[in-house]
């Protein structure tokens, strides 16, 4: 525990960071302990384990409530990460926090499994409170920082800070589901919700339905365009800004469950807890917060008429529910409560003998030691939600099961269904379903447990949290942060460029002048590119070249070339400098070469479905485009493995969704530097998107300009978003070396 502030009055912190956490709740909360003293204590959510680390290394603040009313706090650090407080009074919660977050949209999202209640005074204070937590982000992000939003709390914290701060990457991810339109458009303020989302450049759900539903959403309110993830909103002065939603299924920190799990007395507790419930053969276990989604009266009920029909009985199995307390304020909670206590009463009246309880019920919350060793004894662990953004009780399960005992009885209403299909699957509103599958978990042999469970291990620990958020801080700061249009300080770059002498303007193909297509052949540069490469052919002291890994044949196919093109193929293997030939020299030793690697990529490519060879002249691309993720990954393994043995000294370069050998090495680095020499430039421009073209940006001069085409890491200076931005970059270089000549002219004419 850290001593806790001086109350104090603001809360405008004195520094900014690169990276701004908002949540409804801070990682830590105050704690009042028996002599007055007041503490910080850590609350150790899945949230802080997964973003600590990110937080700690890239000087980061988490702005969010700190659990008390009515209290100001100044930011403070704790345990090196920043906390900005920000301040809610008794009535906002009751208004913000109780009534629109969980009376209003909780209930709407969920299904409207409990009718959701709609008060214009409740959506009042949420905007006003939503306001507060922006306001607290815009001033503590640093210019240019990301600032990633958390749930249905603040949504519309997105837009109000974009409007404040256009500087900034905003990411936001929704924890709960986001409702098909039917429901959706129920809400009285579901248009501002919208916008209010829609300032965040990247919007994460949990599941692809939820993303689906969003976009849908958005196109039935405001007919912005969208195509696939993406979604075209308009921004000032006739431009579009790109936003994504997209799944970004969350996690938990499974080593650490495994750890736990793994310590003798957390073992030791969990006989213990065997023992204590009378040695029943099967401990079924539920874990939930005690909230209407979770379906506990629907697991109650099945389990009780399998008692009262005699195919369980309460000497061979007992039911643990642990019932954590949740907004016990708000109305539905509170009869839930009721409904809930009078179900296990009465089954327990019912069925309990002296020895054995039918429920053994808790309304407590746990430490976390003694839930994982709660599911180290469960032998059937039941997840009965009726609808959950994804329920991370299932993988914590999972994650602890390092025996690989256990089952997993899991609702298809929860976003973990999506990826733990071993789970035995059940829709919780099917009574006769769920009570079969309690049969069948109940009686399942060793041996399939085993096999399912560990299959459940393998998707829990492949994707964890920390893959989770670096997934969706990858994507939000390379991805949805490319802004359209041309950055102004690139058009300041060309001018500079545009006054050398001799200039080389050096263009990388596909993806760069053409969008990737499926097939090679059919790619072809966006509209207008041979406009501005000709304009460009027509100056004095301008030379365009084509830089391309395809064979020099192939890309003067697709790309119709003028004349006066200067041509580097097969990564500078072959090239075309002003001549009507195509130079290229090969020695019989790597002409060799080339044969057995053809004879193995061929033999490879035909055994897997979706992989293509493409010869080029001194080597062959492996393509993986249209193979699954996973025969895509066995492919580029086995050609790795073999090849590595075979033929030792190949170069090896991986692209996007291909790897190439080759028997001569060379990169587009050294097709530049001869092109360079070609051409007798003083200055090159280079554009490339691929990572083979960052051999090209490495060997840019001072003075020289790169730009990558979409994103990605890269050491080029400048950026765009697409291929069809390309031209205009062209068109730039012509305007301003056009007017340097004619600047020129008018000064040899004075
Ligand atoms: C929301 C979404 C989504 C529960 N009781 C105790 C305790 N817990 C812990 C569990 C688990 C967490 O609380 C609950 O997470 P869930 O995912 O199951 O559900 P929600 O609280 O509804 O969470 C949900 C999640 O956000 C994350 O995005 O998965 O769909 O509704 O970690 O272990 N922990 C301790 N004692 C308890 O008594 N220590």
């Amino acid at each position: 525990m850290t001593s806790a502030a001086e109350p104090t009055a603001s809360a405008a912190p004195d520094s900014t960071y690169s990276l701004v956490v908002v949540s409804n709740r801070l990682p830590i909360e105050i704690e009042v302990s028996e002599d007055g003293t007041e503490g910080w204590r850590t609350s150790p959510g899945g949230l802080v384990t997964a973003l600590e680390p990110m937080m700690r290394s890239s000087d980061g603040a988490w702005v969010g409530w700190p659990g008390i009313a009515d209290r100001s706090f100044d930011p403070f650090e704790n345990d090196g990460i920043s906390i900005v407080p920000v301040r809610l009074s008794e009535s906002e919660l009751e208004d913000y926090y109780e009534g629109f977050s969980n009376d209003t949209i909780w209930p709407l999202y969920h299904d409207v499994i409990a009718p959701p209640r709609y008060h214009r005074e409740w959506w009042e204070a949420y905007v006003r409170v939503n306001r507060r937590f922006a306001d607290a982000a815009a001033s503590a992000a640093a210019p240019g920082a990301t600032v990633w939003v958390h749930d249905y709390q603040l949504q519309l914290v997105p837009r109000m800070l974009r409007d404040a701060r256009p500087d900034l990457v905003i990411g936001f991810f929704n924890h709960i589901p986001f409702p098909p339109y039917g429901i959706y458009a129920q809400l009285p303020w579901r248009k501002q919700i919208l916008d209010g989302l829609l300032g965040a450049d990247l919007i994460g759900f949990q599941r692809l339905a939820d993303a689906g539903n969003f976009s849908r959403a958005v196109r039935r309110l405001y007919g912005y365009p969208t195509r696939g993830v993406a979604i075209d909103v308009p921004a000032p002065e006739g431009k579009h800004r790109r936003v994504i939603a997209k799944h970004f299924p969350i996690s938990i920190d499974a080593a650490a469950y495994e750890e736990l799990a793994r310590r003798p007395e957390i073992q030791e507790r969990a006989r213990q807890i065997r023992e204590d419930l009378g040695n029943p053969q099967t401990i079924m276990l539920g874990v939930d917060r005690l909230d209407y989604t979770k379906g506990i009266a629907h697991r109650i009920k099945a389990f009780g008429e399998l008692l009262a029909d005699g195919s369980l009985s309460v000497e061979d199995v007992t039911l643990v529910q642990v019932a954590s307390p949740s907004r016990e304020r708000v109305g539905p909670y509170i009869a839930l409560r009721d409904e809930i206590e009078l179900a296990v009463g009465r089954l327990n009246g019912d069925f309990s003998t002296i020895s054995h309880t039918a429920i053994s019920y808790h309304h407590h919350g746990y430490p976390r030691e003694e839930m994982v060793a709660l599911y180290l004894a469960a032998d059937v662990m039941l997840v009965t939600a009726l609808r959950d953004g994804m329920n991370l009780v299932a993988k914590e399960y999972v994650a602890v099961r390092f025996d690989r005992d256990g089952v997993l009885v899991l609702s298809e209403f929860a976003g973990a269904a999506d990826e733990l299909k071993q789970a035995v699957l059940i829709n919780p509103h099917d009574i006769d379903g769920v009570k079969a599958a309690i049969l069948r978990a109940v009686a399942m042999p060793r041996q399939e447990r085993l096999r399912r469970m560990r299959a459940l291990r393998r998707k829990v620990f492949d994707n964890d949290v920390d893959a989770w958020s670096s997934s969706f801080l990858r994507t939000l700061t390379e991805g949805a942060a490319v802004r359209p249009g041309i950055p102004d300080t690139l058009a300041g770059a060309l001018k500079d460029l545009s006054r050398a002498d001799n200039i080389l303007v050096a263009l990388d193909f596909d993806g760069t002048l053409a969008p990737h297509v499926d097939k090679p052949e059919d790619a072809r540069a966006v509209a207008g590119t041979r406009e501005a490469v000709q304009r460009l052919l027509d100056l004095d002291g301008v030379r365009v070249a084509f830089v391309s890994g395809r064979a020099l044949v192939s890309l003067r196919h697709v790309s119709q070339p003028q004349t006066d093109v200067l041509l580097a193929g097969s990564h500078g293997i072959e090239v075309q400098l002003d001549t009507p030939e195509i130079e290229l020299d090969l020695v019989t030793e790597e002409l060799e070469q080339l044969d057995a690697l053809a004879r193995v990529l061929e033999r490879i490519s035909g055994s897997i479905d979706g992989t293509w060879i493409e010869r080029k002249p001194a080597g062959l691309a492996l393509h993986t485009r249209l193979a699954t993720p996973r025969k895509a990954a066995a492919a580029l393994k086995a050609a790795r493995e073999e090849l590595g043995t075979l033929l030792p000294g190949l170069t090896v370069r991986d692209g996007k969704d291909v790897i190439e050998f080759a028997v001569r090495a060379s990169t587009k680095g050294d097709a530049l530097e001869r092109l360079r020499r070609h051409a007798g430039a003083d200055r090159v421009f280079y554009a490339g998107d691929d990572t083979t073209d960052e051999d090209a940006f490495a060997v840019l001069r001072p003075g020289d300009v790169g730009l990558k085409i979409g994103a990605g890491d890269s050491l080029a200076g400048y950026r765009v978003r697409g291929p069809e931005d390309v031209p205009l970059v062209l068109g730039l270089i012509a305007d301003a070396r056009a007017a340097v000549a004619a600047e020129r002219e008018a000064a040899a004419g004075a």
